[in-house]
């Protein structure tokens, strides 16, 4: 049931292919509504409010149908809500919001590490308790980072990735989210430490295609317009990977530029499939928003507070410990290709 909690990282495991996240997609049926329809704070229940950071993103409904899960399991109250765009400040509003509701946890995916962190302040002092997930704000912002991956382990599977496919030697650029993307940004940082280990890949272009999938898209012919040597384009997103292949499958590019990054495998099972991409990393979206809720429901019972070495367990994932900064790791990313990705349905 439960993904990849203690794998080796970037190792093709056997894998019991039972992956049933399907069993709770589509189930957060509170999706996109921006009022939390009264009694938030009533009746004592665990009241826990998640905030992408957009709606419409297929990852982050797999994460967020995590979480409600978790929520259906102890009893809570989901709900989810969220801005269309992923700019800096569009999280605020919802902020706002759900701390006058009084809802007793807030779990956040930032689009931006300073812009939010007023809101959550305020939102703190209302006595709501703010777990940020999948890209974090400033540490001192909120009470516990879920982190999916380590950001080093995220980056080195991403280079070892393209290397593979372009023979380690090469023009290659990063189409990464929005440009303030805490998490996008990170796994940069360390791409470009990695890379050291890889004196002919040349890093020529970093562009943002904002998590949306025209910007997206169109970013992707830009930039094999701008470098005709390019031999592979690394895209650390979801939307920005699924809409990059898109455009490579019917382009004379396909197969000649590689195309590798984080995606989920049902939007990139076709370009698998169609040879645009040979393979490509993600962890478990659902464990990570399984595993938000149940720690955003041990500090709202006050069983930990997000200080190093506290513990909780969460559900079926078993027992988690607080590490520095308040951060949570789930596991290790995971590599997808023809030969495991049909085991996988999110
Ligand atoms: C997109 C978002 C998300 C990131 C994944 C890999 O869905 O940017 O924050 O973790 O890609």
């Amino acid at each position: 049931m439960k993904f990849t909690r203690r794998t080796t990282a970037v190792a093709v495991l056997s894998l019991s292919a039972a992956l049933t996240l399907a069993g709770c997609a589509g189930s957060s049926d509170d999706a996109n509504s921006s009022s939390a329809s009264g009694g938030s704070s009533s009746g004592g229940k665990t009241t826990v409010t998640f905030l992408p950071k957009n709606l419409g993103n297929p990852y982050f409904e797999t994460s967020d149908a995590g979480g409600k899960k978790a929520v259906d399991e102890f009893k809570g109250t989901y709900q989810e809500v969220g801005p269309d765009t992923a700019s800096p400040d569009a999280q605020v509003q919802y902020i706002n919001t759900a701390a006058q509701q009084g809802v007793k946890a807030l779990v956040i995916s930032a689009n931006d590490p300073k812009a939010i962190c007023s809101a959550i302040n305020d939102a703190q002092s209302a006595g709501t308790k703010v777990v940020t997930f999948d890209s974090d704000t400033s540490p001192d912002c909120r009470d516990l980072f879920i982190n999916q991956a380590s950001a080093e382990g995220i980056a080195k599977s991403q280079i070892d990735l393209i290397a593979d496919q372009i023979g380690d030697a090469g023009e290659i650029a990063i189409l990464s989210a929005s440009a303030n993307a805490t998490n996008q940004n990170a796994w940069i940082d360390m791409m470009k430490t990695e890379l050291k280990k890889h004196p002919k890949i040349k890093l020529v272009d970093t562009v943002y295609g904002d998590d949306d999938d025209q910007t997206s898209f169109d970013k992707t012919a830009a930039l094999l317009q701008s470098h005709p040597n390019l031999k592979g384009i690394i895209s650390p997103t979801t939307v920005g990977i699924a809409a990059a292949a898109r455009y490579l499958s019917t382009s004379s590019s396909k197969g000649k530029v590689m195309l590798t990054g984080l995606g989920t495998p049902n939007q990139m099972r076709d370009y698998v499939k169609d040879g645009t991409v040979k393979a490509f990393a993600l962890w478990n979206p659902g464990d990570l928003g399984y595993l938000a809720a149940y720690a955003a429901k041990a500090l709202v019972d006050g069983d930990i507070t997000g200080k190093e070495g506290d513990k909780f367990t969460a559900g079926d994932l078993g027992d988690f410990t607080v590490g520095a900064d308040g951060t949570v790791l789930l596991g290790d990313p995971f590599v997808f290709d023809a030969s495991n990705i049909d085991k996988f349905k999110f």
